[in-house]
């Protein structure tokens, strides 16, 4: 798929006429298709350039209502940012229900096969500001507003299956950890400091979570490409109240993939929009991404024999010991009109469920549910933030609610109470005892205590599993990211505390974790609740490489071009890449193109130094004899060439293009995944083979630790 051609409408540049004043000052005149200027009250503008002033060169008078009026909204644009997930990025789809569920759940929206729902979704790191770069090393939100119609309904989850902390009292203490020092306001979004390791080096209960977000979870290649999960346990519940235990799972058909660390080092600069750019681009051009909603089902019987407590959200049940069942898909195909009116203004919420679905007593969940509704009130500024379009249910609705800041609507009608003796209109909607959302009559009693159930004293195995289930390449990623933070970490008593925790998990992991910090002596084990569980089988779906994609669909070629480029291979370059689904992009010395070998121009989507390989998947290099010297004495093109190389990334090239491997110092290493092109049959099969994504057997020598 070639770049969008929505993105590059020429600009209908004779709707608009110039007119310059007796001062010199420009006006915009509206011509006819544009609409007249006019102030929030409705009053058409007269002058938009200049304030009203008395006298040619005189102050600036008060008495200007359009000045007054538009600075006066300027100076209040910005609301508070979330205190959480602040970076994010939303898109509009629709959920697509494959059958009914009538037999496991009442939601009304999982009843009928082939039903549509509409959706919201935004995902977001967590960490860092809402400036803050899309390639930090973080987890990434992955929240999901279903609008059926009986309600919304809102999965609040993330792109990993466990957390931090078992309890929502905790939650205040790791986010003042994760985020900024209190005292000097940094770093900015990245965990890589002293607050956020001591948390959690005193956390047994966060060393799953540890190990999730040093694996290369935290830095997907994009939106696109990476799981969702509801985390928490919940309660599906059918028509006649029988509740069934429920996960939710998102698995995008894209298929798995992430980026490496240096790789991610380099695209926060290159791109710091590189995700929302990235799903902006693939809906804008057609390309919807899709996910398949998968429920891991199971009744009290199982929880009951399970090994760990289903209620503890720093646990996951294995998918080999419950299978994820796809029970619809979703499809991202619209892009949002206004970021803030959308993206920013959206407002989720764990409580937002519909009947059919319930809680369980999960303590982290149930400390959401008071969170989400109270945030938006300092975010939003006002209980009415569901009259919001983005935030408002799509089916009809009718309450007794009334009044506050920025109400779009009030009750109708006499009565604004009830029970009340009016009928019919006059009198309001009315409750349904049948219909409505009722919850689930779990029985209960204890007696009031602030404890933690043993049932949550494991802290180890399931890290262990986690990282038994990693390939080799992955197990090394694990432990140059924990290598790469607590090398960040001052207090060396946090580092030796971390890799204490580790000899918990595996022994192997914690000692190169302290060779690679050059650790003077190994520390003791830290003091477990309970022992680490080795027999724990292994879960390959843990694994992101072993559940890739299958073909190079909606990635990203970069070919960089020179001067006299062979035309034929560009041009079956280019249907190869079309063929599998993908995108392909010119880099060039100049942004303004290269004139191919046989005088046809190809335009450059980027200049070699705002184009480099990070932000593709793959690239080939299609220099001319006539050209590759001076491409070869380019920085950012020797720099394209090694980084794709060290990011062990495929790599097609012309026969003079070998220079540029020359002056980057790699000629003597090139290796199977260095492909020669010359021929149509070649560029064909160089495609095909890029559906691997990377030649991870180069990494060992191309990677230092
Ligand atoms: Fe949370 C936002 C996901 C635990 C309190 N959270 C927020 C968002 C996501 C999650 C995806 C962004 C929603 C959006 O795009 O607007 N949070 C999670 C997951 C958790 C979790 C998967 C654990 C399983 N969160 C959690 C706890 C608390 C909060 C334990 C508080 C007790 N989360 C919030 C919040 C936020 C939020 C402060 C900030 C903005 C917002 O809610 O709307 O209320």
């Amino acid at each position: 798929m070639a770049r969008s051609d929505q993105d590059m409408k020429p600009v209908d540049f004779a709707d608009q006429k110039v007119l310059r004043g007796t001062g010199g000052e420009v006006h915009q005149v509206a011509t006819g298709k544009s609409k007249p200027l006019t102030t929030a009250q409705g009053v058409p503008v007269s002058d938009d350039q200049n304030s009203l002033k008395a006298g040619r060169r005189g102050p600036t008078l008060l008495e200007d209502q359009h000045f007054r009026e538009k600075i006066f909204h300027f100076d209040h644009e910005r609301i508070p940012e979330r205190v959480v997930h602040a970076r994010g990025f939303g898109a509009h789809g629709y959920f697509e229900t494959y059958e009914s569920l009538s037999d496991i759940t009442a939601a009304d929206l999982f009843q009928r096969p082939g039903e549509k729902t509409d959706v919201f979704v935004r995902f977001s790191t967590v960490a860092g500001n809402k400036g803050s770069a899309d390639l930090a090393r973080d987890v990434r939100g992955f929240a999901v507003k279903f609008y059926t119609k009986e309600g919304n309904w809102d999965i609040v989850g993330n792109n990993i299956p466990v957390f931090f902390i078992q309890d929502a009292i905790k939650f205040p203490d790791l986010i003042h950890s994760a985020k900024q020092e209190p005292d000097r306001g940094f770093p900015q979004a990245q965990t890589a400091h002293d607050n956020f390791w001591d948390f959690i080096s005193l956390t047994p209960e966060s060393i799953n979570m540890a190990l999730w977000i040093m694996s290369d979870r935290t830095i997907p290649r994009s939106f696109r490409f990476m799981e969702g999960f509801g985390v928490h346990t919940f309660r599906f519940v059918n028509a006649e109240g029988k509740s069934t235990f429920v996960k939710f799972h998102w698995k995008p058909k894209q298929g798995m993939q992430s980026v490496i660390w240096n790789e991610a080092l380099k695209l926060n600069g290159a791109d710091p929009d590189f995700h929302r750019r990235d799903l902006w681009d693939a809906i804008k051009m057609g390309d919807y991404p899709e996910w398949e909603l998968g429920l891991q089902l199971f009744d009290e019987d199982f929880a009951e024999k399970f090994d760990f407590d289903v209620l503890d959200a720093t646990k996951i049940i294995p998918e080999e010991e419950v299978p994820v069942k796809p029970v619809g898909r979703m499809v991202l195909n619209r892009c949002v009109d206004n970021f803030f009116a959308e993206t920013e203004q959206v407002a989720f919420h764990t409580g937002n469920l519909v009947p059919g679905i319930d809680f369980t007593n999960d303590p982290l969940l149930q400390g959401r549910n008071f969170s989400y509704l109270d945030t938006q009130l300092s975010r939003l500024g006002s209980t009415n933030f569901t009259h919001l379009p983005v935030n408002a249910p799509r089916c009809p609705f009718h309450h007794f609610q009334q009044d506050g800041h920025m109400a779009f609507h009030n009750p109708v009608g006499r009565a604004n109470y009830e029970p009340n003796s009016w009928s019919g209109e006059e009198g309001g909607p009315r409750e349904d005892p049948k219909r409505g959302f009722a919850s689930h009559p779990e029985a209960l009693e204890g007696e009031k205590s602030r404890v933690r159930s043993e049932t949550f004293a494991d802290h180890y195995s399931q890290a262990r599993q986690f990282y038994i289930s990693q390939t080799e390449v992955e197990q090394g990623h694990i432990a140059s990211a924990f290598t790469f933070e607590l090398s960040k970490v001052e207090t060396l008593e946090i580092r030796a505390r971390i890799v204490a925790h580790l000899r918990n998990v595996d022994e192997d992991l914690a000692k190169k974790v302290a060779d690679g910090l050059r650790l003077k002596e190994m520390p003791e084990p830290i003091e477990a609740a309970m022992p680490t569980k080795t027999e724990l089988k292994t879960s390959p779906k843990l694994s992101i490489i072993l559940n890739g994609p299958e073909s190079f669909a909606g990635r990203k070629l970069g070919v960089l071009v020179t001067d006299g480029v062979d035309i034929d291979l560009v041009k079956a370059l280019k249907s190869a890449v079309e063929a599998e689904d993908a995108m392909i992009e010119f880099v060039a010395p100049m942004v303004g193109g290269v004139e191919a070998s046989d005088g046809t121009w190809i335009e450059a989507d980027e200049k070699i130094d705002g184009g480099p390989s990070v932000l593709y998947d793959a690239v080939a290099i299609l220099a001319s004899e006539d050209a590759v010297a001076a491409l070869a004495n380019m920085p950012p093109a020797k720099d394209f060439v090694s980084d794709a190389f060290v990011h062990c990334k495929f790599i097609g090239y012309s026969q003079a293009a070998k220079m540029l491997f020359e002056k980057a110092g790699i000629a003597s290493d090139m290796d199977a995944g260095c492909v020669a092109l010359s021929g149509a049959g070649e560029a064909k099969n160089f495609v095909k083979s890029l559906g691997k994504l990377r030649v991870w057997d180069r990494e060992p020598k191309v990677s230092a630790g």
